[in-house]
């Protein structure tokens, strides 16, 4: 049995102020061409389909238009779970009607997992589907378990449901969440907003032949026989690195290994950084790949640049940002982000006034900016207030 694992979607997501929209129909298109290629059994989307529990209009009308084409042009049955950033009652909408045309959807835990089978000629293939959840869940489905973690959360789940398993078949476990084998897992920024999860010990799908997995944005493997296919897309700075990919896995006969490949997903744009002196990145022909439409951030070695952002965006339309160096008084040279936090208003007016004029803010003119600043902050106070 071929079948695709993929994870991490996020559709409905915005990279810093850009839509990803386009970017994300790029890919769908690129998948459903892919499957229709390789001619696979079954799509497995391991969590996370959308960025928020509540996805704009245009994001489910994606979502929308690429289900309907899998399952209904293509044939190729879909196996779901939701992710963290769903939210499981919306996404499970209408489930058992979707069922009769080849998805299927699991959006909220269950005391018994739902299970789908499906058949090729070594026989039956059993998927689990375990959408994402917390050691409360657990307390509720599971009351005697009192599970406070999620690793005693899947270890009480598990041992429910793993009585059900028959090991003479082949079995796939689905899942979304933080798991870890032995070796140290790739994180990125995008991980770090979910917080308060801890890493469940991947041993536990040690039954399954193959366990797909969702949350992990870098596709790697964990442990024996658990992997994270990662997102198709690059969804933040630190993600630069990452070759983004979907994982194709084959399944032979029972008992034997599954077969792994990554096939790396074509992005519409890239997300990089670009670094050097403001007037080379400011310059076409510096740029080597010409590819100006990617997504960049321009890490700036040169001092006393002003409105870089704004004039290398005339070059760069999705410019993410930029960093330039910054010297303190002490003359030790730091990022401007770090510097912004460290300095009063007063102080960074009186910095910016430096650089534009090349002049000290006079005393005289620093009294009255003090005045301008306390009565913006006291407008703000009242804001706040009412
Ligand atoms: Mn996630």
């Amino acid at each position: 049995m071929k079948l695709i694992h993929t994870s991490d979607w996020h559709l409905g997501k915005n990279l810093y102020e850009y839509s990803l929209l386009d970017d994300q129909a790029h890919f769908l298109d690129w998948l459903l061409e892919l499957m229709e290629q390789e001619q696979v059994d079954a799509l497995v989307i391991a969590g996370d389909v959308y960025h928020r529990p509540v996805p704009a209009a245009d994001a489910v009308a994606l979502f929308d238009r690429f289900l309907s084409r899998a399952t209904l042009e293509l044939g190729v049955p879909i196996l779901a779970v939701a992710g963290n950033h769903d939210s499981g009652a919306r996404l499970e909408f209408a489930g058992a009607l979707l069922r009769s045309v080849g998805y299927h959807i699991a959006g909220k835990p269950r005391k018994e997992m739902l299970r789908v089978t499906l058949t090729d000629r070594h026989g039956p293939v059993v998927f689990w589907l375990l959408p994402y959840l917390f050691p409360a869940d657990v307390r509720t489905l599971l009351p005697d378990s009192g599970a406070r973690t999620f690793q005693a959360a899947y270890d009480a789940l598990l041992e429910e449901n793993l009585p059900h398993l028959d090991k003479s078949v082949r079995n796939v476990m689905i899942a979304h969440g933080f798991f870890a084998g032995l070796e140290p897992v790739i994180l990125s920024e995008s991980e770090l907003s979910v917080g308060g999860m801890d890493a469940v010990g991947a041993a536990a799908f040690q039954a399954f032949d193959y366990a797909a997995l969702g949350h992990l944005h870098a596709p790697q493997r964990v442990g024996e026989v658990a992997r994270y296919s990662g997102s198709p897309l690059k969804y933040s700075l630190s993600e630069e690195n990452q070759r983004k990919s979907v994982t194709l896995v084959e399944l032979g006969a029972p008992g034997s290994t599954a077969d792994i490949r990554e096939i790396p997903v074509p992005a519409l744009h890239d997300v990089r950084r670009i670094a050097g002196r403001f007037d080379d990145l400011m310059n076409p022909d510096h740029h080597e790949n010409k590819c100006f439409e990617d997504y960049v951030f321009a890490e700036i070695s040169d001092e006393g640049v002003l409105y870089a952002m704004e004039k290398l965006r005339t070059l760069f339309p999705r410019i993410l940002g930029v960093s330039l160096p910054f010297r303190e008084p002490d003359g030790e040279a730091i990022q401007i982000g770090a510097a912004r936090q460290r300095l009063s208003m007063e102080q960074h007016f009186a910095r910016f006034y430096r650089e534009s004029t090349g002049e000290e803010l006079p005393e005289e003119h620093e009294a009255v900016l003090e005045e301008i600043i306390q009565s913006l902050e006291e407008e703000r106070r009242e804001v706040t207030q009412s």
